[in-house]
C-alpha cells in the first residue's frame, strides 16, 4: 500500500514537472530524447490532469471564468447543478408532422429538475468509467485525455418515462442569456442510447480522474460522446430537448463542420519537435495517436532528404504515398493500472479493458491516445523533411479514406529538420 501511495506522488509531481516544461504539449508527451523514455516523466500515466487540457470554450464571459455568487447563479456549482430535459413543440411538415412526446418532463419550473446528487446516485448503481481523449475537430492534436465516469444518457432518459416521435436529442450548456451564444450539439435517437458491442455509451460525466469536473473541464456535469469529435461533449450541460425533427442542429454544423463526423485515427506529431540534430546525434521524434472509428494498426514514419522547405509534395504523391516509410513505436504507460487509476476505479471496471486481466484490450484504447516515438538515427548533414502518419486497423494510411478535412484535422504532419 505504501509503495502505491509513494508511487501515486510520485506520478503527481512528476506529472507536474513535465507539463510545467511544455506547457504546450499537455498530454504525456514522450519528450526529445531517448533518455526521457524511462524516465519519471508524465507519460507514466498518459492521463492529462483536468487544468492541463487545451482548453475549447466560447461565451463572453466564458463560462468556467465565473466565480462566486455568480457560478452559482449560473448552476455550475454540484449543489446550484439542474439538468432539464423537455420535448420540442416545433412542428415542421413534411419532415415533422408529430411531436415527440414524453411521459415525464425534467423541469426547473416544478421543481422536477434533475439535481447532482440525483445523478451520482444513478451513477452509484451503474456507471460508465472510460478513458478518452478529447479533440477538437479543427485543431492538429488532442487537446488531452482523462479518466471520465458518468451516468449513461440511455439511463438519465429512462427518467422521462415512456417516451414517443424522438427522432434527435439535443443538448446545450450553460451560457449567457443571449441565444446567440447558444452552443448546442444532437445525436441521433439511436446514438444516444444504443451502442455497438464493447463500444461506450453516451454519458453525462460528473468525475475526471477520480475527481469532480472542475468549471474549466466542462463541471460540474459535461456531456461525453465518445466517438465524437469535442463538439459533441458538452460543457456545463444543463439541458436535454427530445425532438422529432431528425435533422443534425449542432452549433458547430454553422462553421461547415460535418456534424457526424467521428474521430478520425490519426498520428499528430509534437510541437516541439526538434528542427536541429548534430551528425553524430541519433535523432527522435515524438507524438500521440489518436484511436477513432477505425482503431489503430501502426504509426509509420517518413524520412527524406529534401533541397528546400519550400515544396510540400502532397501526402498522396507516389514518392510520399508509396515512400519508404518505417515502423515507429506505440509507447505503453509506464506506471501500473492499479496505480495510474483512483483508488476506486479498478481496472476491470473500465470500458476497452479485458475484465478478468484488468488490462488494456487495445493500445491505444479506442477513442484513446497514446504516445509513439520515431527512432530517425543517425543521419549526415543536409536538410530534412520529417513525416508521420497512421495506419488505421481497416489499412489506411492517414489521411485516408478521409483527407477531407471538415472531417477532422488529421493531415499528415510535416516537419522539416537540420542535420548539422
Ligand atoms: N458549452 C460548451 N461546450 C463545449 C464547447 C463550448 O464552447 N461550450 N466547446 C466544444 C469544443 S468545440 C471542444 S473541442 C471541446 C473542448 O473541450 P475542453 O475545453 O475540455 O478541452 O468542448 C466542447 N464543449
Ligand atoms: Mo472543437
Amino acid at each position: 500500500m505504501s509503495d502505491r501511495v509513494s508511487r501515486r506522488s510520485l506520478i503527481k509531481n512528476s506529472t507536474a514537472v513535465g507539463l510545467g516544461v511544455m506547457a504546450s504539449d499537455a498530454f504525456c508527451s514522450a519528450g526529445e530524447t531517448p533518455k526521457s523514455l524511462s524516465g519519471p516523466v508524465n507519460q507514466e500515466t498518459c492521463l492529462t490532469q483536468a487544468e492541463d487540457f487545451f482548453t475549447v470554450a466560447r461565451g463572453n464571459p466564458k463560462p468556467h471564468t465565473l466565480k462566486g455568487e455568480d457560478l452559482i447563479k449560473a448552476g455550475m456549482t454540484p449543489e446550484s447543478w439542474r439538468l432539464e430535459i423537455s420535448v420540442d413543440p416545433k412542428d415542421d411538415p413534411p419532415v415533422v408532422r408529430q411531436n415527440a412526446t414524453a411521459e415525464k418532463q425534467l423541469s426547473k419550473g416544478d421543481d422536477t429538475a434533475l439535481d447532482y446528487q440525483s445523478l451520482i446516485k444513478l451513477g452509484n448503481k451503474k456507471s460508465v468509467k472510460l478513458i478518452k481523449a478529447i479533440q477538437c475537430l479543427n485543431i492538429d492534436r488532442p487537446l488531452g485525455q482523462g479518466l471520465w465516469e458518468g451516468v449513461a444518457l440511455r439511463d438519465v432518459l429512462k427518467l422521462c418515462g415512456r417516451i414517443k416521435n424522438v427522432r434527435r436529442i439535443f443538448f446545450w450548456g450553460y451560457h449567457n442569456n443571449k441565444p446567440e451564444q447558444r452552443f448546442q450539439s444532437s445525436l441521433s435517437y439511436t446514438q444516444a442510447v444504443d451502442s455497438a458491442f464493447g463500444d461506450p455509451p453516451v454519458f453525462l460525466a460528473y468525475r475526471l480522474n477520480g475527481k469532480p469536473i472542475s468549471p474549466l473541464r466542462g463541471g460540474p456535469v459535461r456531456m461525453i460522446v465518445p466517438w465524437a469529435y469535442g463538439f459533441k461533449s458538452i460543457k456545463w450541460l444543463q439541458n436535454i430537448v427530445l425532438s422529432n425533427d431528425p435533422r443534425a442542429n449542432d452549433t458547430y454544423s454553422n462553421q461547415n463542420n460535418d456534424p457526424d463526423s467521428p474521430i478520425k485515427t490519426a498520428a499528430y506529431l509534437d510541437k516541439n519537435a526538434a528542427e536541429k540534430f548534430k551528425s553524430k546525434q541519433a535523432g527522435q521524434f515524438s507524438g500521440v495517436v489518436i484511436s477513432g472509428l477505425s482503431g489503430v494498426s501502426k504509426i509509420q514514419f517518413l524520412v527524406r532528404k529534401v533541397d528546400n522547405k519550400d515544396i510540400k509534395l502532397p501526402y498522396d504523391h507516389p514518392d510520399i504515398f508509396k515512400g519508404n516509410w518505417q515502423t515507429g513505436r506505440i509507447v505503453q504507460p509506464l506506471a501500473d493500472w492499479e496505480s495510474i487509476l483512483p483508488r476506486d476505479v479498478q481496472p476491470s471496471e473500465l470500458i476497452g479493458f479485458d475484465s478478468l486481466l484488468g488490462q488494456p484490450e487495445s493500445w491505444p484504447l479506442r477513442y484513446g491516445m497514446a504516445n509513439w516515438t520515431a527512432d530517425v538515427g543517425k543521419l549526415k548533414p543536409g536538410l530534412y523533411e520529417f513525416r508521420v502518419r497512421s495506419i488505421d486497423r481497416n489499412g489506411f494510411a492517414q489521411p485516408e479514406p478521409r483527407p477531407l478535412q471538415k472531417s477532422g484535422r488529421n493531415a499528415v504532419p510535416i516537419h522539416f529538420f537540420e542535420v548539422v
